[in-house]
């Protein structure tokens, strides 16, 4: 029996688990989940428990290199830290001397839900340089915008309360696949006589367990939403609310047949779902994130969100919403962030990096580097991507723990710890637990931390401002000094003691939360990339859904083989695959005007006609140079300036036909 130690899993994943991790001398052998932790409650999801498979994979990047092939190729030479740090800092000045510090682009997203590794050093060396700073937009910022509009917060319900549900509405939400550690609260609130309802294009693991699965168009939801309103309203199931006149005017207009029309969902199984969630109570909605990457995604979660406001639900316990949590944890960002450090500098779009790379001017992106992040997989638009990436005149540093997609196109790659191996203080975006992480195990190689890179790159640019040589104790520290009575009483001391802290948050969070009820914005238009949209003049006709796999979490398990299996398959149904002569297990070519990608055909029951389904996270280097990113346009949600994943359309066919 080796040493026990504690962590905490750091992938970006609504649960933000505790972990026990078992080690023997400075070696991680197994985790656990944490059975201490009221969320965790002691068991991993698959993907995590099976972790050390890919801390110890033996591709896994242990020293720093340099690139010696051509960009994309992947071919390199190992090097010293000294002389990599060298070379970027020496880059990174003569980009900023000759175009001006806005020429260097960071890119950086979810590979870590860490305050420290995710947004600390970083930011504030990108500020102190002047780097055009990046809008993070490429996941949840559509839905973030909708809450905003509708309620000026982001609180939800909190998931240890979903036992107190009758009615429970998992709306766009995968719950086994991406929030697993929801699912015993809803499975005790059922064996207590809940009713268990999925709304979701593709019948996922969650929606075959459910009590009743409606399957809507992809991106049809604000339709659906203003569908139940009018029944609400018409059956005199929703309240009075003061200013609520535009709202009903709104709704009023989409009838149950209306709403049919544009979401394919029958008229009285609409009338059923609103009379159910406005008479079973307490009633409680899991939105995740599927419903706002679409083109009326934003203003979508706007509408579905208001419906708790409408019944009442937010003021009964186990009733309300969740879309995230992470509302609640206000740190002191700009103490960790500093974006007083330098001049205000242009923002770019992250979701838009592939015209970034190919479009931009004034000053064009010179050096981009990226962390914590893998776009040359995950970002839309890929083959824009990709060829900003092979730029000869770009210079790209990557830092990661593999040489993934992006490192291949590098001049510079870095190796990074993972969460095992550094400190940390976490966020979460599914529970109300602050949590704090040490290093579990030793770091293999030469690996280093984000912030150890960031503080001495910015030694070696020459920036003396004392911030840079602040520990993770201190950034913690700053990072914890917030004013915000979430807070109160939150100390490193506490955290360190308790390893997990709930935040001073209400038990209703939202109870009183003013709802904007202007249904003027709420108008439903279908998406252009849709079945009832005008793209492509009808020559694509199946809608692709590239929703969470299973075994993976976005691209960070792309190495794996069955996350490759399960990556590469393109899920059909019967008369769309007879249509096309294509059987179960045959290879198709999946594509569109903007390219076309090869996948693994799998016939049967989880797809409407017209709907086809890829999990997302496959490796472009593992699939032939690209995956469905290929597919799919830049195109921008209606707010948030978010991306439109799942409203693409594409043709299938055999393999060479
Ligand atoms: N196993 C696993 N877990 C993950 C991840 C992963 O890759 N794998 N990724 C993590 C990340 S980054 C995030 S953001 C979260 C996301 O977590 P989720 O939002 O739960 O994941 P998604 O698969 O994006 O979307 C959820 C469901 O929405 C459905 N959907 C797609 N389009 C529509 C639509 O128009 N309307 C409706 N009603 N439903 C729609 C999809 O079919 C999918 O089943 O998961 C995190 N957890
Ligand atoms: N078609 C399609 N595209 C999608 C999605 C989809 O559902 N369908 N989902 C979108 C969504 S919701 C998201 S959030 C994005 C996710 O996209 P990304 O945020 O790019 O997520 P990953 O692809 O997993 O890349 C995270 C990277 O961070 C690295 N990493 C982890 N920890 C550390 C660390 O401490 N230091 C450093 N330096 N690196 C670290 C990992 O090794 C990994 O390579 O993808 C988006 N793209
Ligand atoms: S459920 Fe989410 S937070 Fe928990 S171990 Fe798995 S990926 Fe990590
Ligand atoms: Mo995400």
């Amino acid at each position: 029996m080796g040493e026990i130690r504690h962590s905490v899993c750091a992938l970006d994943c609504p649960d933000c688990c505790a972990i026990v991790v078992e080690t023997e001398n400075g070696r991680a052998v197994r985790l656990k989940g944490d059975p201490a932790h009221p969320v965790t409650q002691g068991f991993l999801c698959p993907k995590v428990a099976r972790y050390l498979e890919r801390e110890y994979h033996p591709q896994r990047l242990l020293h720093p290199l340099r690139r010696t092939g051509a960009k994309g190729e992947a071919r390199f030479e190992k090097i010293s830290w000294d002389a990599a740090l060298d070379t970027i800092a020496a880059r990174l000045k003569s980009a900023a001397a000759e175009f001006g510090p806005e020429s260097v682009l960071p890119y950086s997203y979810g590979g870590t839900l860490g305050f420290l590794q995710g947004g600390s050093m970083d930011r504030r060396f990108f500020h102190r340089l002047g780097a055009s700073r990046l809008e993070r937009t490429i996941c949840a910022s559509a839905g973030g915008a909708g809450l905003m509009e509708a309620y000026g917060r982001r609180l939800g319900t909190p998931p240890e309360d979903f036992v107190h549900a009758r009615y429970i509405l998992a709306w766009g939400a995968n719950i086994l696949a991406t929030n697993v550690h929801l699912w015993p609260f809803i499975v005790e609130a059922r064996r207590r006589g809940a009713r268990f309802v999925v709304i979701d294009p593709v019948r996922t693991k969650t929606a075959a367990l459910a009590d009743w699965h409606l399957a809507p168009y992809p991106g049809s939801d604000l339709a659906l939403a203003l569908g139940l309103m009018h029944v609400l309203y018409a059956e005199g199931l929703a309240r009075r609310l003061d200013g609520d006149d535009s709202l009903r005017a709104r709704a009023a207009e989409y009838t149950p047949e209306t709403a049919a029309r544009l979401t394919g969902i029958e008229a009285h199984d609409i009338r059923r779902l609103a009379r159910e969630y406005g008479t079973m109570r307490p009633a409680v909605i899991r939105l995740n994130y599927g419903v706002q990457r679409s083109e009326r995604g934003g203003r979508a979660v706007r509408a579905i969100s208001l419906l708790p406001a409408l019944t009442g639900a937010w003021q009964e316990r186990g009733g309300g919403f969740q879309l995230t949590t992470s509302g609640a944890f206000q740190v002191n960002r700009e103490a960790l962030e500093r974006p007083d450090l330098g001049p205000p500098a242009r923002t770019v779009n992250m979701t838009l990096l592939g015209r970034a790379l190919t479009e931009l001017d004034g000053p064009p992106v010179q050096a981009l580097v990226v962390y914590n992040s893998n776009p040359a997989a995950i970002a839309p638009n890929q083959a824009a991507v990709h060829a900003g990436l092979r730029r000869e005149d770009l210079f790209t540093v990557v830092i990661d723990h593999f040489v993934n997609d992006t490192a291949r196109f590098a001049d510079i790659v870095l190796p990074a710890t993972t969460f095992l191996e550094h400190t940390d203080l976490y966020f979460a975006y599914g529970h109300y637990y602050l949590q704090l992480a040490r290093p579990a195990a030793a770091p293999p190689g030469e690996c280093k931390s984000n912030v150890e890179i960031f503080r001495s790159l910015a030694h070696r640019m020459g920036f003396d401002d004392p911030c840079f040589d602040d520990s993770e104790d201190d950034m913690i520290r700053q990072a914890l000094a917030s004013d915000s009575p979430h807070l109160e009483g939150i100390t490193l001391e506490r955290l360190e003691r308790e390893r997990f802290v709930r935040l001073n948050v209400p038990e209703l969070p939202m109870a009183d939360a003013r709802p904007n009820l202007d249904g003027a914005p709420l108008a439903y238009e279908p998406p252009v990339e849709s079945r009832l949209g005008a793209g492509f003049d009808g020559r694509f006709p199946l809608e692709l859904v590239s929703s969470k796999a299973h075994d993976g979490l976005n691209s960070s398990f792309g190495m794996l083989e069955r996350v490759q299996a399960e990556t590469a398959a393109l899920e059909m149904h019967p008369d769309d695959a007879a249509r096309r002569g294509i059987r179960d297990g045959m290879a198709v070519e999946v594509f569109n005007d903007r390219g076309s990608v090869r996948c693994t055909a799998r016939v049967g029951g989880t797809v409407r006609p017209g709907v086809v389904r890829a999990a997302s996270g496959r490796w472009p280097s593992e699939a032939g140079g690209a995956n469905v990113n290929l597919l799919i346009a830049d195109r921008l949600t209606d707010i948030g300036g978010g991306p439109t994943f799942y409203n693409c359309l594409v043709e299938v066919r055999p393999c060479g036909s």
